[in-house]
């Protein structure tokens, strides 16, 4: 059994969060996971709010166990979702692509354990002086939209910086990685990649295929040229995007547009040439569909024979 301070804060049997994924996690992916012994998350996304607040009663038809929310601080419905969450409180609330500082002290006093997704050592620090529980470093092996930093450089710095437990996000996607981000001195992990392929995730089987068909250099970064790179696997529209990027004749405001519903596309429509099928580097060792509940035990029984097993094997007296 591997206890942390995490387990330990949220009175859960794995220190594991299923990651947020926009138009994808909703509350029966959600349930699931928490069923498993984690954290499942429902995507706030850029979805309204009616939208989370059935996912939320639907996870809760699912599950007695603690579940959380994502609030993406872009989305148009931001300030709509943290009202709702503030009225109607879940265990854990996450927040991405930006500062939450302005809602933490209201979430804080309905009882929510707040942990934003950080991408560099300031924010940490600053979301830790505004009182959160804990801190989620997500680096930039990561799908979606992602920082700057690796995991592997941006766990230990943000472990070092602050006192509140710190989970690694970004890159992993078996026990190994699990291991290897409780060795950078994480307390848990978060995983968004290997759960698109849950049997209980909605979204189109073709997101399902490809994410089991990828190789490893399968995922390429969009966006950086409008400030928010973007990781998702190859496809005509990513590839297309990327050379459009290169091209200096082609607008920010273009590029902007191209992007627009494109994450839809693929996580509903299945669409495999105009989709953007955001996905993380690992997506290359995923080869199979399994239920939630085989994933999470299967993460922890591989992570903790290697961390008793390798020690031995490693360190000679
Ligand atoms: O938010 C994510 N990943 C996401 S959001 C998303 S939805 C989307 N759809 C279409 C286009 C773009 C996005 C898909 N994936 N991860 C958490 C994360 N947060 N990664 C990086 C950050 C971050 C970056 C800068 C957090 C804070 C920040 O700076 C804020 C500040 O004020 O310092």
């Amino acid at each position: 059994m591997i206890a942390t301070k995490l387990t330990d804060l949220l009175g859960i049997q794995y220190p594991i969060f299923q990651g947020a994924m926009a138009w994808i996690s909703d509350g029966e992916l959600a349930a699931a996971v928490s069923n498993a012994g984690g954290i499942g998350i429902i995507a706030g996304g850029n979805a309204p709010t009616s939208w989370v607040r059935e996912q939320i009663a639907r996870a809760r038809e699912l599950t007695d166990k603690p579940f959380g929310v994502n609030v993406a601080l872009f989305s148009h419905y931001v300030d709509e979702v943290a009202d709702l969450l503030t009225a109607d409180p879940v265990a854990v609330i996450t927040t991405g692509a930006g500062n939450a500082g302005k809602y933490i002290a209201r979430w804080n006093e309905a009882g929510t354990k707040v942990i934003p997704v950080v991408a560099s050592v300031a924010l940490a620090r600053r979301m830790e002086k505004e009182g959160v529980a804990a801190i989620i470093a997500e680096g930039g092996e990561s799908g979606g939209h992602i920082g700057e930093l690796n995991t592997m450089a941006l766990v230990p710095q943000v472990v070092d910086a602050v006192d509140i437990p710190v989970l690694a996000a970004g890159g992993i996607g078996d026990g190994r990685g699990v291991a290897a981000a409780f060795m950078l001195g994480a307390e848990g992990v978060q995983m968004g990649t290997r759960f698109l392929v849950a049997a209980e995730c909605n979204v189109h089987p073709n997101y399902k295929q490809k994410i089991l068909a990828a190789k490893d250099r399968e995922t390429i970064t969009t966006g950086k040229r409008l400030g928010h790179p973007v990781r998702c696997l190859k496809t005509p529209f990513s590839r297309d995007l990327a050379a459009k990027e290169q091209d200096q004749s082609v607008s920010a405001e273009e590029l902007e547009r191209l992007g627009v519903g494109a994450l839809r596309k693929a996580a509903i429509e299945g669409d495999l040439e105009q989709g953007c099928f955001m996905s993380g580097e690992i997506a290359g060792l995923i080869t199979r569909e399994q239920s939630a509940a085989e994933i999470v035990t299967e993460l922890f029984c591989e992570a903790e024979a290697l961390l008793t097993g390798r020690a031995q094997e490693l360190v000679r007296a």
